[in-house]
């Protein structure tokens, strides 16, 4: 009998299947949460739904998928040998680098012999009685732990459009999300990709060089700026190595964990060419600074913003050929960083090329998806592959997935209906020993400079708890509704909060994420590192221990 049957049988867990701590996800956070748990000395296991190592590396693999943070931000900083040996090799390193560099961590920290891939966590119910979580899995197998841990990213949870007809399609298809590893050839293709988000930009981009004839289907425009890659010599390289302290002091010191901060001018204290001038330099340099190192008011003056979105509306105006292109490319219904900007590397040129078309489905809405291709109100068109570049229901997606149910049975999916509400975006209420690392109302930004202070944080919690034999950790009532009140407070006054997106929870394609609501802390990491370094320095009294 397989584990699986023996454990279907029983209906029970095992002893042999009961931890200290189950870890969901071997994404970057995932993988360090289990370095660090392994250092208490805690019998540990990670289920992951994929074959392999790396979250968001595994799944996209999408042609052009890389990060818009700077490489050598984005590695681990935990370790000085792993910063010593780690060579990159372009300043936003593409998928297929990002996946060989969190390999490389599992393989360098033995991670692997506590991973269990192709385990999809199904539902995860706590008991009272035990103080203890019970899981299970997609295919039946159950585990019971002590402390449950949330790795499962904000980004995890993939959505396909509301169309009819999507399975009706006889040609090749698929999420950008969900994109085969074996080579996908466009050359002679026609090819159709729905949306044009980040992910479509660069996917976009990529396609469009090969592509028979690629058709972007879009609904709204975003505004997209130059990434100015390249590739990282040896000696430049040498470089970064010897300037890692400074550079994670900068990260740490920035509202977003990126190596770039905020100017410390407003956008009207400077004369119109010393402006243009700083935007200028801004667009010509690689990475977010247009975004996180602009003005600081650009995101909360609407003048501020008003005046950046010309410009950068001038520069997609220089850019693409057929002015009435331009304008359809030109978001009109959000200001420029509004909505998380993607960045890219030639984008705009893409439609200045014969093989390649846009539909603009505010004028000609999709019908349906076909057997043969897609069907808008004025015409049918045929493709060879359709990708959809969709997105995903963010942030709390991949918690709504799991069944998860704390004291008396109660459905996390129930108690966040109307917004989430932790505390410190890692504790819940009535869900005690259940900690989200990157969870909801916490500070985002550089991905793994964020993740890497969560899962410390969370790992000082369970270590006090198991040095004093405390076996149950809850937020209060209290301490939530306190928390909930500070990130909704602090969200006020931010222009991207009052605009639709995967930011904000709205996905059009979910039921019941149409209307925004406050997902993220904004008062910036520096200020939510105070709030929870407070709380670890007072000895966690603000949660309720046992
Ligand atoms: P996004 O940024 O949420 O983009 C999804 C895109 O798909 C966006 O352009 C949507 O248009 C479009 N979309 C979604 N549903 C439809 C339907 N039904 N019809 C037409 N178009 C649709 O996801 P990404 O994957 O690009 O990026 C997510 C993040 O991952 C990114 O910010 C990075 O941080 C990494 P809409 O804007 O809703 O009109």
């Amino acid at each position: 009998m397989s584990v699986a049957q023996a454990a279907r049988h029983n209906g029970k867990a095992d002893a042999a299947a009961e931890f200290d701590a189950i870890v969901i996800g071997a994404g970057v956070s995932g993988l360090y949460q289990l370095y660090k748990l392994r250092e208490l000395g805690l019998k540990v296991r990670v289920f992951e739904t994929g074959t392999g190592i790396g979250g968001t590396w595994y799944w996209n693999r999408y042609p052009g998928a890389r990060f818009d943070s700077e490489s050598y931000s984005y590695g681990y900083s935990f370790s000085p040998e792993l910063l010593e040996e780690w060579n990159w090799a372009e300043r936003f390193a593409p998928q297929p680098e990002t996946e060989r560099y969190l390999n490389y961590v599992a393989d360098k920290f033995d991670l692997r012999r506590d991973i269990q891939f192709n385990s999809r966590v199904a539902a995860a119910h706590y008991q009272e009685e035990t103080r203890r979580w019970n899981i299970t899995l997609e295919d039946g197998r159950r585990y019971g732990t002590r402390f449950l841990i949330t790795a499962i990213g904000v980004l995890s949870a993939p959505t396909m459009p509301r169309i009819p007809g999507v399975e009706t399609f006889r040609g090749q298809s698929c999420h950008t999300h969900y994109w085969p590893k074996e080579p996908v050839e466009f050359a002679g293709k026609r090819v159709a990709v729905i949306g044009t988000g980040a992910t479509a930009i660069q996917a976009i981009t990529e396609i469009a060089k090969t592509a028979g004839h690629l058709t972007v289907f879009q609904r709204t425009p975003n505004w997209a700026a130059p990434l100015h890659n390249a590739k990282i010599a040896d000696e430049e390289m040498r470089e970064i190595r010897g300037s890692y302290p400074e550079i994670f002091a900068i990260c740490n010191d920035s509202p977003g964990c990126f190596i770039h901060k905020p100017d410390p001018r407003a956008t009207h204290e400077v004369t119109q060419e010393e402006r243009e001038a700083f935007w200028e330099k801004l667009y010509a340099e690689p990475g977010f600074g247009i975004w996180q190192g602009n003005f600081r008011d650009i995101l909360t003056d609407r003048a501020a913003n008003a005046l950046i979105s010309e410009f950068v509306a001038r520069k997609i105006r220089q850019r693409v050929k057929d002015p009435a292109m331009a304008e359809k490319l030109i978001p009109k219904n959000h200001g420029f960083g509004t909505r998380r900007v993607p960045l890219e590397s030639g984008y705009y040129e893409v439609y200045n090329q014969p093989n390649v078309g846009l539909v603009d489905i505010n004028e000609t809405p999709i019908e349906r998806v076909t057997p043969k291709g897609i069907k808008t109100s004025d015409a049918e068109y045929e493709f060879d592959l359709i990708i959809y570049a969709t997105g995903f229901d963010a942030i709390t997606g991949s918690f709504d997935r799991i069944d998860i149910r704390g004291i008396d049975g109660v459905a996390l999916k129930d108690k966040w209906q109307n917004g989430p509400q932790t505390y410190l975006g890692v504790l819940v209420e009535g869900f005690p020993n259940l900690l989200m690392v990157m969870g909801p109302h916490a500070g985002l930004g550089n991905f793994p400079r964020a993740a890497e202070y969560s899962v410390d944080w969370v790992t000082g919690l369970i270590r006090f708890a198991h040095d004093r034999g405390v076996t149950r950790v809850e937020a209060t009532a209290t301490g939530v509704a306190e928390w909930t009140e500070h990130v909704l407070v602090t969200g006020e006054g931010l222009l991207m909060n009052e605009i639709d997106s995967w930011m904000t929870g709205v996905n059009r394609n979910v039921e019941g994420k149409q209307t925004r609501k406050i997902m993220r802390y904004s008062g910036g990491h520096p200020a939510f590192r105070e709030h929870c370094d407070a709380v670890a320095a007072d000895a966690y009294r603000k949660l309720a221990l046992a």
